[in-house]
């Protein structure tokens, strides 16, 4: 069977750390004059140097915008009272350390460093596949044609870690709308990133981009979401600056980050997780207390306090979405 992660005590081959990260890493840290060596000498020379001035490079910030995030002025955009939550919001400095983002490796506690230098500006997002005529768009001219919202949401990773967070964004049936998918399009197919430089996509033995997708039922439902922003501000890289996918009541990983294209089609696509392990990663991936896949689903950790809860189906979401699948 092949899970999506692996156990604690797993070790890459590479040892953990992505050279370019631990380099960047030790770099910094001798620019800002802090580095182990760096400390050590400057000890030694003693009176030798005057202090060294204030460091003129900020440390690195995991809750720190992506670099180039789009329309950046319209945050924070009003809450949408109609989603509640049945839990405290999540820690954001805690949400924004712990991520699932396989492009830029595999530790989840690294994401955001590994992530932190990439820029998103420009981000050309393309529209194809069923519709009227294609369309490319930057994201900054998407941003600024619809309306941004925010919601809380719950999220639920098939590993059984949960957060709940505040997501700004719009309706993904706004994107359908710009689209104009024709009468025959059933499915919506979205792919992330694509830059084979990314370190994950070396690192792993999985071949990228990421690549979901949702039936015109799903993505027409109001909860299917594009997130640009988390907890009022746009989204650090970590969370898939500068739109990801958001379906609460699926399993995180049909929620892919970092779209670069909408594609719709007459045939159901296939999608990344079910592809590679299709017994253990279902198309439709719905929050499933009973589920037994790769682990039983019947509990959750949220993320940040540990608290154990009842994993609820769809999760929590089922007076919204249960009658799509009845
Ligand atoms: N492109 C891409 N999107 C992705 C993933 C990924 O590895 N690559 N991981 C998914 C998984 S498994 C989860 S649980 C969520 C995690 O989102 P977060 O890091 O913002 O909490 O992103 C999803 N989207
Ligand atoms: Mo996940």
């Amino acid at each position: 069977m092949l899970t999506r992660s692996r156990p604690r005590w797993w070790l890459p081959e590479s040892q953990a750390t992505p050279e370019t990260v631990y380099a960047g890493r030790r770099r910094l840290l001798s620019a800002l004059g802090i580095g182990g060596l760096g400390l050590a000498s400057a000890r030694a020379r003693g009176a030798e140097r005057p202090p060294v001035p204030s460091p003129t490079i900020a440390p690195a910030v995991p809750t720190r915008p992506a670099l180039g995030a789009p329309a950046a002025d319209l945050y924070p955009a009003k809450r949408n009272p109609a989603f509640a939550l049945d839990r405290p919001l999540s820690v954001e400095d805690v949400v924004a350390r712990s991520n699932i983002f396989d492009e830029f490796g595999d530790e989840r506690s690294r994401i955001w460093e590994a992530a932190a230098a990439f820029s998103v500006a420009p981000w050309r997002i393309h529209i194809g596949g069923a519709v009227e005529a294609q369309i490319t768009l930057d994201a900054e001219a998407l941003l600024r044609r619809v309306s941004l919202e925010e919601r809380l949401y719950r999220h639920r990773c098939v590993e059984t870690w949960a957060m709940a967070v505040p997501w700004t964004g719009f309706p993904l049936r706004a994107l359908v709308e710009i689209a104009k998918p024709l009468a025959g399009a059933r499915f919506v197919r979205m792919l992330s990133l694509l830059r084979p430089d990314l370190p994950g996509w070396t690192a792993s033995r999985r071949v990228f981009p990421y690549y979901e997708a949702l039936s015109m039922a799903e993505a027409m439902n109001p909860l299917a979401f594009i997130a640009t922003g988390i907890y009022g501000h746009p989204l650090p890289m970590q969370h898939g600056a500068p739109l990801r996918l958001v379906v609460p009541w699926k399993y995180g990983y049909k929620s892919l980050k970092s779209v670069v294209a909408f594609q719709f089609t007459r045939e159901r696509p296939g999608t990344f997780w079910n592809e590679l392990s299709p017994t253990t990663y279902g198309f439709e991936a719905n929050v499933d207390p009973t589920s037994t896949q790769p682990w039983p689903q019947a509990e959750e950790t949220l993320l940040g306090s540990n608290e154990r809860r009842k994993t609820l189906p769809f999760n929590g979401y089922a007076a919204e979405v249960a009658a799509l699948y009845a």
